[in-house]
Order: structure tokens, then sequence, then C-alpha cells
């Protein structure tokens, strides 16, 4: 015998898996309209992506600190989460007080429209996936729900065979196949919306990009042979990535286009042949995002092939009276710079297309982006650039701004110990202490060493490629048995001394001298 306790909280439990299945079928179904209609028009994804937007700044930083790099797939078990927790909650509603559960699929419904429309680049079509999919998922809700219903009502009645017994089979068969066909169909159509992805990274294989007509000289001594320490290029594969995008943009070089607009003579567009065909040069820099803690390991160097920005915007014509470029990214990510980095004839600010000798990875901006010596990634560094629009910091703003970052910033000039690393114990004797330190687009004068807060000691520095690329810095040291403090701090080639004070990275990028424990056995 079940008490009429535990018999009513059966129902309860087959109440919460209806919702589930409900929900992914709401979810499948999108996702199935989304393929065929309009991509941008996945709950998913443009739920995940206004979450990002809208998390407040500590809560960010969180979770770059603790997931790292996994941060977006950390954002979408937790989304995953709450909708498989709503949803239980969505089915047990429909069942007490019929049609609650409906009425909350409706509302994810219309939060899921409402979500997608305000992203960037999105067309009335776009709403179609998540009404869609609310209606898929609110019929069944509201089917299974009803036959749970006269289940549980015949069952109370203590009827074995009869109405009671058709319904109980009903809602297994239906939620059973419903469940199954949301499963298939969503990953199916995620699959294949993926593969326009890997389209992309065919075309992106076969794109044969024209020789750079200069390259790069890299001096003899520029690269230490010192084991840990960070090599001189990073690799493609090794190379930071830090940007706001759920999925990797997958745009087609054939149809790109670049806008140049604003307080300009003529609006300008250029196809990705148009830009290549300006000449691509090789030029050498380091990129830094302002969310480097000290110490940290977001910043990379990398061989980028290009167009001087300011070729391309003398194309259009600037006009006097702007100061700022706000460039635009194919996902609605902005990025304001100030116009002198661009066009002051000292400075190499480019639109890349090749990184390290091969068109930029998808992840790094492809197929254009912008690289810009000595201003962080946030305020200059647009990947899958599609507008440069030349306006005023009056004017307008870019993404980072109103979220707590300032509208310029320079990169704060840093350095950083590669080896040995915190945690991991060097034996006594003689050890290279090293790392790499940047001052892009002034250079770096010196390095120096202390050891356990003892006098400063001028490291050995690489031969700099030029003042937009990281030296490589490495001072001998006798490791005696105990623990070890090591601080590191750079000089620039102004004469300026890395700031010792700490800063957070907001709103502007972190300052303080990195101060590692060693241990020496
Ligand atoms: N479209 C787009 N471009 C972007 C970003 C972004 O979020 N979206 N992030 C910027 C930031 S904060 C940095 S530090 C650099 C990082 O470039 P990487 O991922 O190639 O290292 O890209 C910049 N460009
Ligand atoms: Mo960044």
């Amino acid at each position: 015998m079940v008490s009429e306790k535990s018999g009513r909280l059966r129902f309860w439990v087959w109440a919460a898996v209806s919702g589930v299945v409900s929900a992914a079928v709401f979810l499948a179904a999108a996702e199935l309209m989304a393929l065929l209609v309009a991509r941008e028009g996945s709950p998913i994804l443009a739920v995940g992506s206004f979450v990002i937007d809208i998390v407040p700044q500590p809560f960010k930083e969180f979770a770059i600190a603790t997931f790292g790099e996994y941060d977006k797939i950390a954002l979408l078990v937790g989304l995953a989460l709450a909708v498989l927790i709503a949803s239980a909650i969505a089915g047990v509603l429909e069942y007490v007080r019929p049609p609650l559960g409906v009425i909350a699929l409706g509302v994810a419904g219309a939060l899921s429209v409402a979500a997608i429309l305000t992203r960037a680049g999105a067309g009335p079509l776009a709403a179609i996936p998540p009404i869609f999919g609310a209606l898929a998922g609110g019929t069944l809700l509201w089917f299974l729900s009803a036959r749970l219903r006269r289940w549980a009502g015949g069952a109370a009645g203590a009827r074995a065979e009869g109405p009671a017994s058709v319904d109980r089979r009903l809602f297994f068969r239906v939620s059973a196949i419903a469940g199954a066909a949301a499963v298939v169909v969503g990953v199916g159509a995620r699959a294949l919306i993926n593969a326009t992805a890997s389209s992309i990274t065919a075309v992106r294989s076969a794109l044969n990009l024209p020789a750079p007509r200069s390259t790069v000289t890299v001096p003899a001594g520029a690269e230490l042979d010192i084991p840990g320490i960070s090599p001189l290029f990073t690799p493609n594969e090794d190379f930071y990535r830090v940007d706001t995008a759920l999925t990797v943009p997958s745009i087609d070089p054939n149809t790109w286009r670049l806008v140049i607009d604003g307080m300009v003579d003529t609006r300008v567009e250029l196809s990705f042949d148009d830009l290549v065909g300006m000449g691509l040069d090789e030029y050498a820099i380091t990129l830094t995002c302002v969310s480097n803690e000290v110490g940290g390991p977001l910043l990379g160097t990398a061989k980028w092939h290009g167009v001087p920005v300011r070729d391309v915007l003398a194309r259009a014509g600037v006009q006097s009276g702007a100061d700022m470029v706000l460039s635009r990214s194919i996902d609605g990510f902005t990025a304001s710079t100030p116009l002198e980095s661009l066009t002051d004839d000292g400075l190499d600010a480019i639109l890349a297309v090749a990184m390290n000798g091969e068109p930029l990875p998808l992840e790094h901006g492809f197929p254009v982006r912008m690289v810009v010596p000595g201003l962080y990634g946030y305020v200059s560094a647009t990947k899958w650039l599609t507008e440069l629009k030349v306006t005023t910091f009056d004017a307008d703003e870019a993404y980072w701004t109103p979220r707590g970052y300032s509208a310029k910033a320079p990169i704060k000039f840093s350095s950083r110990l590669d080896t040995p690393r915190t945690g991991t114990p060097v034996t006594v004797g003689r050890t290279p202490l090293a790392g790499v330190a940047w001052a892009q687009t002034v250079g770096i004068e010196r390095v120096e060493v202390s050891i356990d807060d003892g006098d400063w000691q001028a490291a050995t520095l690489s031969t700099p490629i030029n003042d937009d690329t990281w030296v490589q810095w490495y001072l001998d040291w006798d490791a005696t048995a105990g623990t070890h403090y090591v601080t590191v701090r750079a000089v620039n080639k102004a004469g300026e001394t890395q700031i010792e004070e700490r800063a957070p990275i907001a709103p502007d990028g972190s300052t303080g001298w990195q101060r590692s424990l060693i241990t020496v056995r």
C-alpha cells in the first residue's frame, strides 16, 4: 500500500517531468525555427547574450577570475540549471493550478522575444522561433498536465483499468516521444547551425592572402632560450581570447563589407578584396586586455598583416571636429578609439587580416579586426569588424563605457615573471628568473628584480623588435633552500617606473608590482 501522501508526491514528480519535457520541446522547436528562418532567433543564445550584457561588472570579474576562458560555458551551464528548475516548477504549477504553467511558458516566450529583438542586427523574423517554441511547449504542457490530472483523479478512485490507465499510458508515451524528439531535433538543429561555422572555417582555409609587401625584422637576440618563458610570438592557439560573443560569428569574406561613415566627406564601403588590394604590410604588436591582473595571462604578441587605419579613413575623408572612431563588430560590440591614435603618422594602427602568417582565426576576428598599439583591447581591438564611424566622445559611447570602464584607456606598462612559478618548486642552485615586460608605443628601458625585498638588480633584456611589442628579460639567480619573494618592475623609455600602488582592473587597467612566492628545495 502506498500512503496517500507519497501517492500524491508521485504525481507532483511527474508534473515536474512534464514541465521539463515541455521546456525541452519549447527550446528544440525554437532551434529548428532558428535554423529555418532566422539564426539570430535562438532563445538560448539570445538570453545568454542578454545575461552577458546585463550582469553587473563585479559578477563578470568574478566569472572571469573563477572560470577563466570557460566563463561562457559556466554561464550556459548556469542558465541550463535555471531553465531546468523553472520548467519543473512550471510543470507543477500547471498540474495544481492550470493554466499557470502554460502562462509561465508564454512569459518565457515573451522574454525570449524581447531578448532577441533588442540584440544588434535582429530582424522581425527573429521573433518567430521563440513564439513557435512557446506554442509547441505550451500545447504539450497543457496536454500532458490534463492527462496527469485525469490519471490522478482515476487513481484516487482506485480503478485499475479504464480511463485512468488510458491517461497514464498517454502521459508516458507522449512524454517519452516528445522528450526524445526534442533531444534529436534540438541537437540536430544546433549542429546544422554550427555547420555554418565549419563552412566558414573551410572558406578561411582556402583563402589565399597575398604576401605582405614588407615583413618585420626580428633582430638577433630577440628571443631568449629559457624554458618556461613566454615565446616572443604567441602561437595563435595559445593566444588569449576575450570577447562578449557567446558563439563565434561566422562571416564570409566574400560578402563582408566595411562601412566608413559618420563625420566623413563621403561614406565608403569596402569589400574584403578592396581592403587587401590596398596592400598588406607586416606589423609586430603586443595586444593587452584591460582585465589582465598584475602578473596575469591576458596578453600576447603576434605578427599581423594589415592596412593602416589612417589609409582607410583617408578614403572617406575625416571631417574636422571629430575626435573618436567608434568601431563596430557584427555582433554589436563597439570600441571608442581616439582619432589621433589611428591617424598619427608614428603609430601603426591597422585593420588586420592575418595573424602569425595565417588568416585571422575565427575566434580572433575573421575576416578583419582592428589592432592599435598602446591601447587596451576593449577600446581598440574590435574583432569581426563591420563599421568605422567617425564621431566624437561627446556624441557616442562604446560597449564598455556605461559598464564601468573608461572611454579612453592607454595600456599601463607592466612586467611579469614567467618562470619559476609560484607553486612549482625549483631545486637549489642557479636558476634563471625570466619573463616579459611591455610598454607599447614607448618601449621598455629596463627591468629590475628584487629578491626578498633586497636591492633592485637589473635584468638582461632581449633585443626588442620595436616599441610596440614586449621584451623578454632574465636574471640568473643562485637559489638557496627555503621560500623567497621575487618582485619585478619595469622602467619605460620615458624614464617612468612601473606604478607600485595596486589598482583593480576597472575602470582603466590594473597597476602594481608582481611579487611571487618561490619555493626552493
Ligand atoms: N567584437 C568584439 N571585439 C572585441 C571584443 C569583444 O568583446 N567583441 N573584446 C575586446 C577585448 S576586451 C580584447 S582584450 C581583445 C581581445 O582580442 P583576442 O580575443 O583576439 O585576444 O578583443 C577586443 N575585441
Ligand atoms: Mo579586454
